[in-house]
Formats: C-alpha cells, structure tokens, sequence
C-alpha cells in the first residue's frame, strides 16, 4: 500500500494492476508464439521466462509517465512490454551461478534450474532482440516516426548497457566482499537498478511527445524513484523472508555485498529511501506535470513489502 503523503493510494493499486494484466497477456502471447517458432527446450525456456509474473512496477512507470503527459493511446503496453522484458533478461542472467547463483525467482524455480545453465544463458540473450521486436511493434501502433522509435531504442538499450545495467551489474560483482564508499554504492545501483527504472519514465514521456522541460522532469523523479526502489530491495533483502520476496532472503549479507542497509543500518536506509521518493514527486511537481499516479508509484516503492 502507498504511504500517506505519496498521493492517492488508489492510484498506484490501479495502475500496478493495469500494468501486471497487459504485461502479462502480452507477453503471454509472445511467449506462445516464440515457445513455437523456436521449439524444443530452447522455445520452452524462453517462454518460462516470458511468463514469470513480476510486480511490473517498471511497466507501471512507464504508463504513468505517458498517461501524466495526457498519452492515451493502449500501444504503450508494447513499450511497457519491451522494458519489462529487458528486466527479465537481467533476471535470468542475475540468477546463473556464474552471478548470485539463486535458485528461486519471482516465487519460482530459477530458469537455469528448470533448463539448464547454458539453456538459461542463451535465453536470457534472446530476450533482447524480444524486447526490441515489442518495441518496434508498439512505436508503429503508437504512430511513432522512425526517428522518435530510433530515440526510443537508444534510450532503452543505453540502459540496459554498459553506462547502466550491465556496468552497474559489472561493478557489483566486482564489489564483492569489499566495502563500498557511499559515493560508489549509489554508482552501482544508480547502474544495476536506477538506469532502467529512470529509462521506464523516460519512455513514457517519449511515446507521449513530451515537451523538454517534461521530459526533464520525469528524468528526475525516475532517477530518484530508481535509487529509492534499490535501497528498499536493500532494506528488504535484510528484513523480509523467502516467502514474502518469491526469491531467497539474505542474499546480500551472504554475498558480502555492501548495502545501503550495511552503510546506513535499517532506519538510516529507509529515511534515505522515503526522502528520495519525496524529492522525486517534487521534480514533477515544480514542472507542473500531474503527479498523483507516479506520486502513489513512488509511495508504493518505498514501502513495498516484496
Ligand atoms: C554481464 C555484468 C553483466 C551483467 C548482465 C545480469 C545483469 C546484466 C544485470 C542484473 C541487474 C539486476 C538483476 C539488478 C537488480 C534489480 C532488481 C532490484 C531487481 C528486482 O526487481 P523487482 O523487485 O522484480 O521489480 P520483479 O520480479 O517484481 O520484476
């Protein structure tokens, strides 16, 4: 449920609902077409991996962005489809024992432990171009032009890249079993979690032609969300139990990551993570941009509970 002072708790119930139907119909649809085209084990993979529910909190960014800046139009679940699909990827890579080695995700075995680990491997890779494919479906029934879908997939595949997922990932890897500054640690989550959460607002307000000043806005408010929504996977990982997260807790600790819960203790890491979402609501309102849905969103993102 959204905290007080976040906007109308509705609001983000709604929209999280909205966002899990069609996502999961889509790429339900998706998911039988391609387990077809691709067949054997391979297809079988790579539609597991397509159907496993998540919350869609990137999905619902996304549409709140694009429905704050007066979008209306349903295509934009094809480019909440693709973003979520680039997660899904990150999932099924984040999960090889190669990376955290876990064996339950989003309440289910974990791709590599239903297939196998090269099985899970290439299917991680292949949801890439999915994404892109979701992508380029949804700018068409958008009437998106071809220079603003180009814009589009720059902006999401920057994020999954090198200067954002994949570095953030790198680096978290590589921090290991060493303590990180604070400066560094929000480098690694502003890259591992934030890029994509930042890329979900971004491409709402994209697809809605948002003006600069919008656009810059939503920037903002993504980047804060994106920060909030780690330090509460930090403060969950520590608190909550395998059950409620639908994925092993404690993880961290056992990883020796640093955390802002392992720099700032529980409280410290909470009030951090409540005073970000309050900023980021404030970015939205002083550019005049409706901010009820994404000030639930942000609400909701920091006292969530999976
Ligand atoms: C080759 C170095 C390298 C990286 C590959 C694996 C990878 C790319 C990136 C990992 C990124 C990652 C898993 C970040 C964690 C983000 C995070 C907090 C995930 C959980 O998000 P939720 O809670 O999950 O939204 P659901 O299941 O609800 O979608």
């Amino acid at each position: 449920m959204p905290e007080a002072g976040f906007g109308t708790a509705a609001a983000a119930t709604d929209l999280l609902l909205e966002a899990r139907e069609s996502i999961d119909s889509l790429l339900g649809d998706w998911a039988e077409h391609l387990q077809f085209e691709l067949g054997g084990r391979n297809g079988q993979a790579l539609a597991y991996a397509l159907r496993t529910p998540g919350k869609r909190v990137r999905a619902a960014l996304l549409l709140g962005a694009y429905r704050s800046l007066g979008g209306t139009s349903s295509g934009i679940a094809g480019v909440a489809a693709a973003i979520e699909t680039v997660h899904a990827y990150s999932l099924v890579h984040d999960d090889l024992p190669c990376m955290d080695n876990d064996d339950l995700r989003r309440g289910r075995p974990t791709a590599h432990r239903v297939f196998d680990v090269p099985t899970a491997t290439r299917v991680g890779f292949l949801l890439v171009p999915v994404a892109a494919w979701l992508l380029a479906v949804a700018a068409r029934d958008l009437g998106l032009t071809e220079s603003a879908l180009g814009q589009m997939a720059v902006e999401l595949f920057e994020a999954g890249g090198i200067e954002g997922m994949v570095g953030g990932q790198w680096l978290d890897l590589e921090a290991e079993g060493r303590t990180l500054s604070l400066q560094e640690l929000m480098q690694v989550h502003r890259g591992k979690t934030g890029a994509l959460i930042r890329a979900a607002c971004r491409l709402g307000a994209m697809a809605a032609r948002g003006a600069t000043p919008q656009l810059e806005a939503l920037t903002s408010y993504g980047e804060d969300v994106g920060l909030a929504f780690q330090i509460a996977d930090d403060v969950l990982d520590a608190t909550g139990t395998s059950e409620e997260l639908g994925k092993p807790a404690g993880r961290d600790a056992e990883l020796s990551k640093s955390t802002y819960v392992a720099l700032m203790g529980i409280d410290g890491a909470r009030a951090e993570a409540q005073r970000l979402a309050h900023r980021a609501v404030t970015h939205l309102e002083c550019a005049g941009v409706p901010a009820d849905a994404l000030s639930a969103l942000a609400g909701y993102i920091v006292s969530r509970t999976s």
